[in-house]
């Protein structure tokens, strides 16, 4: 794939190759650094200026057509989980995105608007705003002449100190799925701790969520608006040996915490209907 660089901006926008060879798009706002590749549009890291890394990457990712990329914010679209014969999670995330185009904000963030190849039956674009904070954008629109049922979610892997200190606030009340025991609990805690493999989808929860973190020393928010589903994820020790593109001891420095619409959430639109998922993370450094 040969991209042109119609959208560089000097000094905020430019076009590099990647881990694997692949194309990737720079950025640098006045308050933070990110890179976004075209495969899958997927955001690889953003990071606020003094602070570490908000998105964790696994050493192990693959960084090659036709597998995703361990890390990051991993676009699921247009269904979530497995389809016998399918990719998981869709096929959004493999797919080599176009960039439509980029812009510098007066206040000094950057955006970036990606568009997925033309289907007949949907259009679908993400914008990416990278400034103080990471401001995600997923819109989809129905072309098509009947009823468009779909699932989707930015998938985002959180960068935190230890698992075992982590904690996730904003979730109380939420019905949800545990599917390691395919049975619905309501979350009875103030806040959410780690103890062992974690795989939990709420439903009918459009909260935000804070991830506070004592050894990073900095509490993470995510606000979310057209969201519905949050799904809560750490693979633990024994997933983790299992999964090739990612580290055994992996699981101790990262949180996934995904705002989407899935399983009983999922969207449809009617022919001409456009929806938006929108998800914006911020940091706030605690003493
Ligand atoms: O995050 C929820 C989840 O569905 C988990 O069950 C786990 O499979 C994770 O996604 C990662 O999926 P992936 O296909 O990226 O390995």
């Amino acid at each position: 794939m040969n991209p042109s660089n119609h959208f560089e901006i000097p000094g905020s926008v430019s076009l590099q190759t990647g881990k694997g060879g692949l194309p990737l798009i720079r950025i640098e706002s006045a308050a933070s650094s990110a890179e976004i590749y075209y495969h899958g549009a997927h955001v690889s890291h953003f990071q606020r200026r003094n602070e570490p890394p908000l998105l964790f990457m696994s050493e192990a990712s693959e960084f090659e057509a036709g597998k995703p990329i361990r890390g990051g914010v991993p676009i699921v679209f247009p269904w979530f989980g497995a389809r016998d014969g399918m990719p998981m999670h869709g096929f959004a995330r493999l797919a080599e995105w176009n960039v439509v185009t980029s812009k510098l904000l007066p206040d000094g963030s950057v955006m970036l608007h990606f568009r997925l190849p033309h289907d007949d039956m949907f259009d679908t674009d993400f914008i990416v705003t990278v400034g103080e904070t990471l401001a995600m954008e997923l819109s989809v629109t129905n072309t098509g002449r009947s009823d468009f049922r779909f699932e989707s979610c930015l998938h985002t892997y959180f960068q935190i100190g230890d698992i075992h200190q982590v904690e996730i606030a904003g979730l109380k009340g939420a019905r949800y799925l545990d599917t390691l025991v395919s049975q619905e609990f309501t979350e009875a805690e103030e806040t959410i701790r780690f103890t062992g493999e974690t795989d939990r989808v709420y439903q009918n929860s459009s909260a935000g969520v804070e991830i506070r973190d004592p050894v990073l020393r900095r509490i993470i928010r995510v606000r979310k608006s057209g969201s519905l589903s949050t799904v809560v994820w750490n693979p633990w020790i024994a997933k983790s040996q299992r999964m090739p593109d990612f580290g055994d001891d992996e699981y101790l420095r990262m949180l996934c915490v995904e705002s989407g619409n899935v399983k009983e959430n999922a969207t449809v639109l009617k022919p001409g209907e456009t929806s938006i998922l929108r998800a914006e993370i911020s940091s706030e450094v605690t003493s």
